[in-house]
């Protein structure tokens, strides 16, 4: 491999909270043990090839400001490879465990299905026999089925069934990949499937297309065997003003519509999440609470812009809260923490892109172990479980377990002449226990 955007830097390392290294870890020790598993095992970083490797810089209002060497290259094909060369240097540099991928952004789109399908694969190839010799793995892969023009109305939710098709095909394509690089997830984020009026938009025929069209998914990845996870990641608006994938409830009612509640999960985004008036951890909890957690695209958006900003995580007391619901969860399985997360337009040097991931995995960690030492001190929870004690009764229990009707409810709360007393919610002590951590 010659030269690429990251020779020059060396593998970031642990160095400890003490250290003043610009460029060292200082929480994110990978091999440290933390309830019972190493760091590295419980975050699974990754790296969002799109807006580290593809991206830009350019906005609505102006010109690309990052000049990476494999744009504006005449040969396409050759650019990608030196994509794909810078892309497992980074990953050599920040010696991170994953990375994810839309099709388009490893390979050039062609005019038609076959030659974008060729583009893939041969670079899907090329992607493989470079991650012989690197330790990075695919966490997931997935289609770009908003960027092309032809995905203007939409994919699976397209009035014309041809676009339905080209999309079917590019999927499929896209599994195979998936499986063939040993990803663990497979995610579908809805770019253009949504509407902006209702004019002219039959909305049932729209989610009968996308439900179907999710079906085709889960059954051929039965198919072939792949034994990832199917993830939905759920966006309430941008491209579209009304995307259908609304939010983690909006998804679970879908899902549970068209019989796919036990076959896919959710990927989240911190992002999206606030863009649907929700927190991170709202989204996470819900998820939990239905199982179908399944994965994070670790970011934060601007609480003053009302647009997707994909900014690298950095409010400390949100990422624990969100990690502390993904621990009391379960852990993130198969899933990871993907950065799909970009730096700002003015950072155009490279060292600010390895600064963005260092920082945004050492933000991560840190707050991994804060979340850590919140379950290990188990006084929050404690004050769940006494909140929610009386539910433990058998009396209460059966409220809920079908041997009660309303009536029969009714004659015992009348015969005992109930008058429950309020009780304090407590929020103010809980919000003092928490800070104590920080
Ligand atoms: C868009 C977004 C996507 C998905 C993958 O807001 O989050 O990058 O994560 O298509
Ligand atoms: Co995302």
């Amino acid at each position: 491999m010659s030269d690429t955007l990251f020779s020059n830097f060396e593998t970031v390392r642990y160095a400890g909270p003490d250290s003043d290294e610009p460029l060292a870890y200082r929480y994110y020790d990978a091999d440290r043990v933390v309830l019972g598993r190493p760091l590295r095992d419980h975050l699974r970083f990754a790296v969002a090839y799109w807006h580290s490797l593809a991206m830009n810089g350019s906005d609505p209002f102006g010109a690309p400001t990052l000049q990476r060497p494999w744009m504006d290259r005449s040969d396409e094909m050759q650019a990608a490879r030196d994509k794909a060369d810078a892309a497992f240097d980074l990953f050599r540099v920040l010696d991170v465990p994953f990375y994810s991928f839309h099709d388009r952004d490893i390979a050039p789109g062609g005019d038609d299905l076959r030659s974008s399908l060729h583009n893939f694969h041969e670079m899907a190839d090329y992607l493989g026999s470079k991650m012989q010799s690197f330790n990075t793995r695919l966490l997931w892969g997935t289609a770009n089925l908003f960027s092309h023009p032809r995905f203007m109305a939409g994919a699976a939710t397209n009035p014309d069934p041809d676009v339905f098709a080209f999309s079917a095909a590019t999927v499929k394509h896209c599994m195979d990949v998936t499986k063939q690089l040993g990803g663990d997830n497979y995610v579908l984020w809805g770019g253009r499937e949504g509407y902006e009026t209702l004019l002219n938009t039959r909305v049932g025929q729209e989610l009968d297309q996308l439900g179907r069209f999710l079906s085709l998914v889960v059954e051929y990845k039965h198919k072939i065997g792949f034994a990832g996870q199917i993830l939905i990641e759920p966006k309430p608006k941008e491209p579209t003003a009304h995307q259908y994938d609304f939010d983690t409830a909006t998804v679970y009612g879908f899902l549970k519509r068209y019989g796919l509640e036990n076959e896919v999960k959710l990927n989240l985004e911190g992002n999206h999440a606030l863009l649907a008036g929700h927190s991170f951890e709202h989204e996470i909890a819900m998820a939990a609470s239905f199982g179908i957690l399944g994965s994070l695209d670790i970011n934060r958006g601007d609480p003053l812009l009302g647009w997707d900003t994909d900014q690298f995580p950095s409010n400390l007391q949100d990422t624990t809260m969100a990690l502390y619901h993904v621990i009391k969860a379960g852990g993130l399985g198969l899933g990871g923490c993907n950065f799909d997360a970009k730096i700002r337009r003015q950072s155009i040097d490279p060292a600010d892109l390895v600064h963005a991931h260092v920082g945004g995995m050492d933000h991560c960690a840190r707050a991994f172990l804060i979340a850590a030492s919140i379950v290990e001190d188990g006084r929050l929870d404690a004050a769940l479980q006494e909140r929610y004690a009386g539910w433990e009764a058998e009396a209460a229990r059966d409220m809920l377990s079908g041997s009660e009707t309303l009536e029969s409810i009714s004659d015992k709360a009348e015969a005992q002449n109930l008058s429950p007393k309020p009780r304090s919610g407590g929020q103010e002590r809980l919000e003092n226990l928490i800070s104590r951590f920080f």
